[in-house]
């Protein structure tokens, strides 16, 4: 079992029990790190009574809204973290979206505004919430975000957000070089489809899960169990000497070519 006991880990993306942000929220705490989580706030207040009461069993000494498109959200979480925590360790970034027109049909039918929005959540949110953190991480910190097959190779219909996934990769690089001298590694895990509250709105993600449980060489999709234990793994001191590094937890289904 690893031993996160004494980190400060800010966690964002939980939108319910199937997140993949909340198989990684409930195996940071299991290792013993202290949570922050970060909600999508809406104007009923739905996400921060759902998500609020889902996470309340992990205790999170931090619950705050950041829609990561709202630089004052934003710097409000660091704030927050600067007045609470001083520093921090650890910071997961497990969100995407794009409309839901652009995940479907012609990739050339995407319009300027549906790929700046897809680009400016699903890309440049890694790149803002590092710039906010950076100052506020400790040595031996870590970043993880959550990436998909589709930002290198062709899915259908994954279209716009495989060109966001794509730029996101290359941000972890980026800021892996900038945020390794101060000892802060940053890493992606490009995680199989899972079904959750994005991909389910996605046309056709069943027979998508069907392929994969008869391709992989695992023959079957990956939990957000186990994804959050990669990620886990990549947050403690066992993953010191990995930073920049796209980490597959896809049962396998990379590797194969037919
Ligand atoms: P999810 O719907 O549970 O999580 C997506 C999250 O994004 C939600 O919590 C939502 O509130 C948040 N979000 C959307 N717009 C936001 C904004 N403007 N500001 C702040 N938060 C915002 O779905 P998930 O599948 O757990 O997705 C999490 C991550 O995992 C995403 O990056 C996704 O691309 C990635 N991923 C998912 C799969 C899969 O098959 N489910 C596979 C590989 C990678
Ligand atoms: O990254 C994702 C999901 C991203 C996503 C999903 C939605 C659906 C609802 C982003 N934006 C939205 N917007 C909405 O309105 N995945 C890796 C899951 C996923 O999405 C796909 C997939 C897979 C797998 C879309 C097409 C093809 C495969």
């Amino acid at each position: 079992m690893l031993n996160l006991t004494g980190k400060k880990a800010l966690i964002t993306g939980i939108a319910n029990n199937r997140s993949i942000a909340w198989g990684i929220a409930q195996q940071l705490h299991q290792a013993g790190a202290e949570l922050g989580v970060t909600y999508l706030p809406d104007e009923k207040g739905r996400f921060e009574k759902k998500v609020g009461s889902l996470v309340e069993p992990l205790n999170p000494s931090l619950f705050e809204p950041c829609n990561v498109q709202d630089d004052a959200q934003v710097d409000a979480v660091f704030d927050a973290i600067a007045s609470k925590w001083g520093k921090f360790d650890i910071l997961i970034h497990c969100l995407a979206f794009a409309n839901k027109d652009d995940l479907t049909g012609e990739f050339s039918a995407t319009s300027r505004e549906g790929f700046k929005t897809a680009l400016d959540i699903s890309s440049y949110s890694l790149t803002r919430l590092a710039k906010s953190a950076k100052p506020l991480m400790n040595e031996g910190g870590a970043i993880v975000t959550l990436t998909y097959l589709g930002g290198v190779k062709v899915i259908p219909n994954y279209n716009v957000m495989g060109v966001a996934k794509s730029a996101l990769e290359m941000s972890v690089r980026y800021l892996a070089a900038e945020l390794g001298p101060q000892g802060v590694r940053v890493n992606a895990i490009s995680a199989g489809p899972i079904r959750t509250l994005a991909s389910s709105a996605v046309g056709g993600i069943l027979d998508m899960i069907r392929h994969v449980e008869e391709t992989a060489p695992l023959r079957r999709t990956v939990t957000q169990e186990e994804v959050g234990n990669a990620a886990t793994f990549l947050c403690s001191p066992l993953a010191s000497g990995i930073t920049g590094q796209v980490l597959y937890v896809d049962a396998g289904y990379e590797i194969m070519g037919m």
